[in-house]
């Protein structure tokens, strides 16, 4: 039996993954802070939650981890664990570096101490590129993160490199751009703009306040991504891959389909922090605009490039745009309603 060991269990990509690797008959273990809140809610809407065997695990406690994986002798391991809001990330750099960056090789080094035949894939991340040259971006386009974010995952992703050709180790790096569901949290632009429309449908909430509406990001479905993330394990070398929809959408965008799927027709005014929306029918303004969720601008559209991945992994987007957004706006008015 194949035994899979994930960091970042809590999250959004932790619990889709969990779900695929217990389809596919895995022993899955959940790296689970003996320090943190509780959050399994997001393996308990999958129906997994007493599937998942969770172990304590911390980042950056390298004697613990060595003492887990000499327990459970994974075989394979996922680390989705990250600071993984760019936004605060910018609040928080040194935090963001010690879990994001020397977390990685902290997890690699105890790999290598205690089986280095353990297949290993890194969460990298599309904010790596940032400032990138190229457009769209592909696996050989040269990085130049713009977050504090996106410079501890390049840490990562060259550690992982590194791993793979130094030591000859299975290391594979997921260079993944946004990938959305209704498990995202909150934060979020796709999860925040789905839950506040069902819940303006529902007359419980007024007007939605966002960022920069023309910030532009290739989104796809998060279950079709975790996907990609096993695929590459399952390959006989390590490798990277970008994972993307090669699609780009604006936030804009997204609000135009997302209010659709509630019947709402918005008419935009203004422009840059002046910018509003009305519901078209009612003239009532229901979105709105603030510095307070803008970052430093883009110069570069984020947009992938993933024939790699279609080519060597045989992989491929299942949901689209609209569907995705559908899915998010379905389950919010559930929640909503609940
Ligand atoms: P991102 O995701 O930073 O791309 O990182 P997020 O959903 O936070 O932002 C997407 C884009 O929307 C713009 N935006 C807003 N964003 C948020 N959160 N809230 C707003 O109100 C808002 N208004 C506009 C942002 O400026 C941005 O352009 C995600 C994370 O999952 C990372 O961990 C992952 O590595 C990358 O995707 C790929």
């Amino acid at each position: 039996m194949k035994r899979a060991l994930i960091t970042g269990i809590s999250g959004q990509d932790g619990a889709y993954l969990s779900k695929l690797l217990l389809d596919e008959a895995y022993e899955v273990f959940g790296a689970h802070r003996i320090s943190s809140r509780n959050t399994n809610w997001r393996l308990q809407e999958l129906g997994i939650a007493d599937r998942v065997k969770m172990v304590p695990f911390d980042m950056l406690d390298t004697l613990e981890a060595v003492r887990t994986l000499q327990r459970i002798k994974p075989t394979e391991i996922y680390n989705l664990g990250a600071h993984s809001f760019v936004a605060s990330s910018f609040q928080q750099p040194v935090h963001t570096a010690e879990v994001d960056a020397l977390g990685v090789v902290k997890l690699l080094e105890v790999i290598r101490t205690v089986d280095d035949s353990i297949r290993f894939y890194q969460a990298s991340s599309s904010e790596m590129f940032g400032s990138a040259v190229a457009c769209p971006q592909s696996e050989e386009t040269p990085f130049h993160p713009r977050s504090p974010y996106g410079v501890a995952k390049l840490f990562g992703h060259w550690t992982t490199v590194n791993y793979r050709e130094t030591y000859g180790m299975h290391a594979s790096s997921g260079i993944l751009f946004n990938h959305e569901s209704p498990l995202r949290g909150e934060e979020y632009v796709t999860r925040k703009i789905a839950r506040s429309l069902a819940r303006l449908k529902l007359g419980l909430q007024d007007s939605i306040t966002l960022g920069n509406l023309d910030a532009q990001r290739d989104w796809g479905y998060a279950g079709d991504y975790v996907k990609g993330m096993w695929l590459m394990l399952q390959r006989a070398e390590g490798d990277d891959y970008v994972l993307s929809s090669g699609v780009p959408h604006s936030v804009r965008q997204f609000v135009e389909a997302a209010a659709h799927c509630v019947g709402l027709e918005i008419e935009w005014c203004g422009a840059g922090l002046d910018s509003y929306g009305m519901d078209a029918k009612s003239g009532k303004k229901v979105v709105t605009v603030s510095e307070e969720f803008y970052r430093p601008p883009e110069k570069t559209q984020l947009l992938g490039n993933p024939e790699k991945a279609k080519r060597n992994l045989g992989w491929k987007p299942e949901v689209d745009f609209q569907q995705l957004i559908e899915m998010l706006v379905k389950r919010e008015l559930e929640r909503a309603s609940a």
